[in-house]
């Protein structure tokens, strides 16, 4: 057998030794940019996100309402797979149409529909306009846009009354006659516009064509993501049915996708993602996972990974360890893992980020997993606190609580997560159903404890994750110096016992 010769350990074993911090080190100058997927050397990779958190691949954390509202933070939900493909497609459709500028897709409305069904599709979505397609689809052609009274729609002429809808005014564009409800929404997108006029042979104005958010939305929400405008979302995948699943993911909108299993360093991963590359080439993204040392990074790297995951047995509902006796401490796991992608950036010219997946407890293990290598961080437990999560907030002994289950419990019985080819079924427990202690909206808590990032970055002297991976000095603490780090030989004045 092979022996690693120190011991494996994890974050709450090591703390940052601050450096020399300039007078421009300060909060507000520091980026927490990350790539996401993997990119060449001067290049700049295709998915970056603004702060450097993803939620996991779980029931109890990424449906689709969790996806828009760290989207709208900068970061980005990988939805989970231990559901029907129409459902999970579902829920990256609803993300997707969420921002998507457009007024209502896939509405199946077609001429056949009654006005009746029209005012009830609108009643029932809330949306201020709905688009009518000859076969009911994205795909088919736009016949015609059904608005509220309010919106001013009419015939007019191109030169003059038409610029009264633009905004900006200073860019006018027109649809082709027959333009599809897609290519009028990608159209809207393009050209960053509100509205888009469809105009006849002879210039006169068919119907527009309006943002879904027209009007009502303050925001700029081309400041939001990426080369889409529209909310990043990810999906978690299996090694199974993904032939089935990833063509309805991506005809849903999906971004990125990312296999999800307990134990990444298998056969099973290559054979997805070379099956995506002879399908789609490198137009389909594709993160794998999970492994915990630089053999298991090098294997799906060169297997072709966009991105690496790194973590086993470290998270919070977690019990890997215990039932199976694999897995590795999470902080030397991101160590190792980081010092293979930095080797095979070297050798190649090609950076693969990494992940660090489950384990953080602490806002400062953010930090420190940042600091050790990580490029962007996944966690369960944290977000699943949040109003955001699928999970049904209730009350225990007078304190609010959320539900949190692991996707190797029986409860989701998420068997592909730990498939090793065998019968299609969960042998045994991996994870636990729990409560975490209810913490609020998420907003409020992702820029909590990205402040805290933020200020640590600082003291390190560092204003992009980069630097801070470049400059960052750890120390290994005794058990004593971290109870030395917490309040201690005092009374705390909210001591039920004083
Ligand atoms: P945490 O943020 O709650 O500590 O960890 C979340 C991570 O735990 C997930 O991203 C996933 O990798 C892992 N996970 C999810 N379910 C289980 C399980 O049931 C699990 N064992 O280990």
């Amino acid at each position: 057998a092979f022996y690693f010769d120190t011991p494996s350990r994890t974050f709450s074993e090591y703390l940052l030794v601050p450096g020399y911090s300039s007078a421009e080190c300060i909060p507000a100058n520091v980026s927490l940019e990350t790539p996401v997927v993997k990119f060449k050397k001067g290049e700049e990779p295709s998915i970056k996100m603004n702060i450097p958190l993803v939620s996991a691949v779980m029931q109890a954390v990424s449906d689709d309402k969790m996806a828009v509202a760290l989207a709208k933070e900068g970061g980005i939900s990988f939805i989970y797979g231990s559901q029907t493909i129409e459902n999970q497609a579902a829920m990256i459709a609803r993300v997707k149409a969420h921002k998507a500028g457009f007024v209502v897709s896939d509405s199946n409305l077609t001429p056949e529909n009654t006005l009746q069904d029209i005012l009830d599709l609108k009643a029932k979505t809330g949306h201020s306009t709905v688009a009518i397609t000859d076969d009911g689809t994205s795909h088919g052609k736009l016949l015609g846009i059904v608005a509220s009274r309010d919106y001013r729609v009419s015939r007019m002429d191109r030169e003059t009354k038409v610029r009264e809808f633009m905004t900006p005014i200073e860019k006018v564009v027109f649809a082709p006659k027959d333009v599809t409800l897609k290519e009028a929404n990608n159209i809207i997108w393009d050209n960053k516009l509100n509205s888009l006029p469809v105009l006849d042979d002879d210039g006169k104005l068919l119907y527009m064509v309006f943002r879904k958010d027209y009007d009502s939305h303050k925001e700029n929400p081309y400041e939001l993501h990426d080369a889409k405008k529209r909310y990043v979302v990810g999906a978690g995948i299996n090694t199974r049915d993904y032939e089935e699943r990833i063509p309805a993911l991506l005809e849903a909108g999906v971004d990125i996708l990312c296999i999800d299993s307990s134990e990444g360093f298998s056969e099973w991963q290559a054979r997805t993602i070379a099956w995506v590359r002879k399908e789609y080439g490198d137009t389909v993204k594709i993160g794998a996972g999970n492994v915990v040392d630089k053999e298991g990074f090098r294997f799906l790297a060169e297997a072709g990974a966009d991105f690496v995951k790194v973590g086993i047995g470290g998270g919070s509902i977690c019990i890997t360890r215990e039932q199976k006796g694999i897995g590795r401490g999470q902080a030397t796991s991101v160590i190792d893992v980081a010092k293979a992608r930095d080797e095979y950036f070297e050798e190649t010219g090609v950076y693969v980020p990494i992940c660090s997946d489950g384990g953080i407890v602490y806002d400062h293990h953010i930090t420190l997993a940042l600091a050790m290598g990580s490029d962007f961080i996944m966690l369960g437990r944290y977000f699943s606190r949040f109003d955001e999560s699928p999970t049904n907030k209730v009350n225990i002994n007078g304190a609010y609580m959320k539900e949190y289950w692991g996707e190797g419990s029986a409860r989701a019985r998420n068997w592909q997560r730990y498939d090793l080819g065998g019968d299609k079924k969960l042998s045994f427990e991996e994870g636990v159903d729990s409560y975490v202690p209810y913490a609020g909206s998420l907003k409020d808590n992702v820029n909590l404890t990205l402040s805290k990032v933020r200020s640590t970055m600082c003291n390190c002297g560092a204003l992009s994750i980069p630097e801070l991976q470049k400059k960052a000095k750890l120390t290994l603490v005794s058990s004593t110096s971290i109870v030395e780090g917490g309040a201690h030989d005092v009374l705390l004045k909210d001591n039920k016992n004083l």
